[in-house]
């Protein structure tokens, strides 16, 4: 993906949110207004924010992402995959229909998550799984991210939630035709999805200073490492360019 597609996202999100953070203000001192009369407890807050902790499998063991859900006031989900520690390539990723990831292949998951009957398809696709999420391009380095936005998906309870279903990464990129999954193989990552109160900014740290904190980290021992102040880093990634 260009850069300059990223930052237009990235403005795109930045503009939704300063929006909707207007509108969240003046909801705010309606329910501060509400508040004085009922007492607390009386007023309940739907969440709209889920996230999962994904987990390498059997033969991914050294893998780990998260994946971010957020529901939108139009009803329109945004959604955040990062992975690390897979090799480089492109992964297809779904949400499933069980959040169980109790087997060692999570076949537990069952199949896509599909609640209005459609073929597979890519995410942009009218005719598609609400699951489908397209694939995610993991670097050399290891670490991949992808955003997206869907209007089939949902956080709040409803038959589109995506809360309490399993977030799937497979072994290979998703072909958007075969069915039902688009031939991806096996599945090698797995997450149960959850409401969270976390911070997105803490759930996903800046990614460029995770990469360059890798880049630094090549060829340092564990120790060598922790023994490096920041002063020591910020020398170190000025030679690393
Ligand atoms: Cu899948």
């Amino acid at each position: 993906m260009g850069r300059a597609v990223v930052g237009g996202v990235v403005l795109a999100v930045l503009l939704s949110l300063s929006s909707c953070k207007k509108e969240a203000k003046e909801k705010e001192m309606v329910e501060e207004t509400v508040k004085e009369e009922e007492s607390p407890t009386d007023v309940k807050v739907e969440p709209t924010v889920a996230y999962a902790f994904l987990m390498g499998g059997e033969n991914s063991a050294q893998s780990s992402g998260i994946a971010w859900f957020e529901e939108a006031d139009d009803g329109k989900t945004r959604i955040r995959v990062r992975v690390d520690g897979l090799p480089a390539g492109e992964y297809a990723v779904h949400v499933h229909e069980r959040g169980d990831c109790s087997d060692d292949n999570f076949e537990s998951a069952g199949g896509h998550f599909n609640p209005d009957n459609k073929k597979h398809g890519a995410p942009d696709a009218e005719e598609r799984h609400a699951g489908d999420l397209g694939n995610i391009k993991v670097e050399e380095d290891g670490l991949g991210e992808m955003e997206l936005w869907s209007d089939k998906l949902r956080v709040k309870v409803s038959d589109y939630s995506v809360v309490n279903r399993a977030v799937i990464v497979h072994e290979k990129p998703d072909d958007f035709k075969s069915q039902p999954s688009g031939n991806a193989g096996s599945r090698i990552m797995c997450g149960v999805v959850k409401y969270t109160t976390v911070d997105e900014e803490t759930l996903f740290p800046d990614l460029e200073e995770v990469r360059r904190v890798r880049k630094l980290s090549e060829g340092l021992s564990e120790e060598e490492m922790e023994k490096l102040d920041e002063e020591q880093l910020d020398e170190l990634s000025r030679g690393v360019h």
